[in-house]
């Protein structure tokens, strides 16, 4: 072999050993955000930030990884402790994947939200095929091992997710169907055994305005008060759009609040009617800066978004013709939204 075509081998296999290291460590570095971290201006307003993880991406994409060490001090697994991804079978346990999120947070020194315990959407077949003594059971099984499981690493539990409609009724979940109403007590009941630390959130969306949901939920809530069910707090998910907030969505709160109850924005997102331009991404700035504002307003314990990028956002998944819904675009470069979070946090 000549001398040359020897050094053309090593050059090409140099080249192949560094792109598969480059995809080992899951692509390229994050481009530094402008500005202090969203997390070290929160904590200046005693609030936590937090986002929505995906935990599959945040395996593979380093910068992705980065993003979210660096800039939240909570973090939320987007599905991996939902019933259909952590109990799959009956008693049959799947942890991997959320454990894998929970370890992350741990290295970056950040709570972790858990979500969601009992919640009509993404139950496993087997679930919905029980009977109403089965299904007691296996609903305060899956809370008493999901709980004892992240004892130590997951301090907030959206123990009970959207048990409302629209209209105000109670939503005809399968547990609600088989259990009646009384299903929302006995989670938070078997929650509080399962971890007396933990603190106990009922989480819903489209209730932030006063309207048919939220007095309905108004109602509930101060019923488990009374009958003195261990629930801690409200989650406002706040999925908005270019419509805007509510303009009693603060009014909404406080009530709440005035029942002894600890308020949290959980999922928190600002679709954009597709395609976006430069005045649909100020408009959309402009109401972040107010859920930041409604946030600090109620003396809110945190806020947490649902996503940071748009690459990565359930609104372009689902919602057609909609997108754009978070604080980075696709390349995870800064929207008008991101300075406004910041901006408005820091004031
Ligand atoms: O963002 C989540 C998406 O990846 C899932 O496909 C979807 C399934 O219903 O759930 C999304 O998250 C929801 C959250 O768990 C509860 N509130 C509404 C959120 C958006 O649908």
């Amino acid at each position: 072999m000549s001398v040359a075509r020897g050094l053309g081998i090593g050059a090409a296999v140099l080249v192949i050993l560094l792109f598969v290291g480059y995809l080992l460590r899951g692509g390229s570095d994050a481009e530094p955000l402008p500005g202090a971290p969203l997390r070290e201006v929160a904590k200046q307003r005693g609030i936590e930030i937090g986002t929505a993880v995906r935990g599959d991406v945040q395996k593979r994409n380093r910068a992705y990884r980065q993003i979210i060490a660096a800039q939240f001090s909570t973090v939320t697994p987007e599905n991996e402790m939902k019933w259909y991804a952590i109990e799959p079978e009956r008693g049959e346990y799947s942890f991997g994947p959320a454990d894998a999120i929970v370890k992350q947070a741990r290295e970056a020194r950040q709570k972790v939200r858990g979500h969601t315990l009992v919640w009509h959407a993404q139950l496993p077949e087997w679930v919905k095929a029980l009977g109403p003594s089965e299904l007691r059971q296996a609903t305060r099984e899956h809370i008493r091992s999901v709980m004892a499981e992240y004892k130590a690493d997951v301090g907030v539990w959206d123990v009970v997710n959207e048990p409302i409609s629209d209209d105000g009724g109670l939503r005809q979940s399968v547990f609600m169907r088989r259990l009646g109403e009384g299903f929302i007590a006995d989670a938070f009941r078997t929650a509080r055994t399962a971890d007396p630390d933990a603190k106990l959130y009922l989480n819903e969306i489209g209730a932030e305005g006063i309207n048919a949901k939220s007095n309905r939920l108004y109602e509930i809530v101060r019923g488990l008060k009374a009958q003195g069910v261990p629930i801690d707090g409200v989650g406002f998910q706040t999925h908005a759009n270019l419509d805007g907030l509510a303009a009693d969505f603060v009014a909404n709160m406080q009530r709440f609040k005035a029942l002894g109850l600890d308020i949290a924005i959980t999922e928190a997102d600002v679709g954009v009617p597709l395609p976006a331009d430069a005045d649909k991404l100020q408009a959309q700035a402009r109401i972040y800066e107010q859920i930041v504002r409604s946030c600090l307003t109620v003396d809110c314990r945190s806020l947490t978004l649902w996503g940071f990028t748009d690459g990565r956002s359930w609104i372009s998944e689902t919602q057609a013709g909609m997108g754009a819904a978070t604080l980075l675009d696709e390349a995870l470069k800064p929207k008008p939204a991101f300075g406004a979070v910041q901006g408005a946090l820091a004031k």
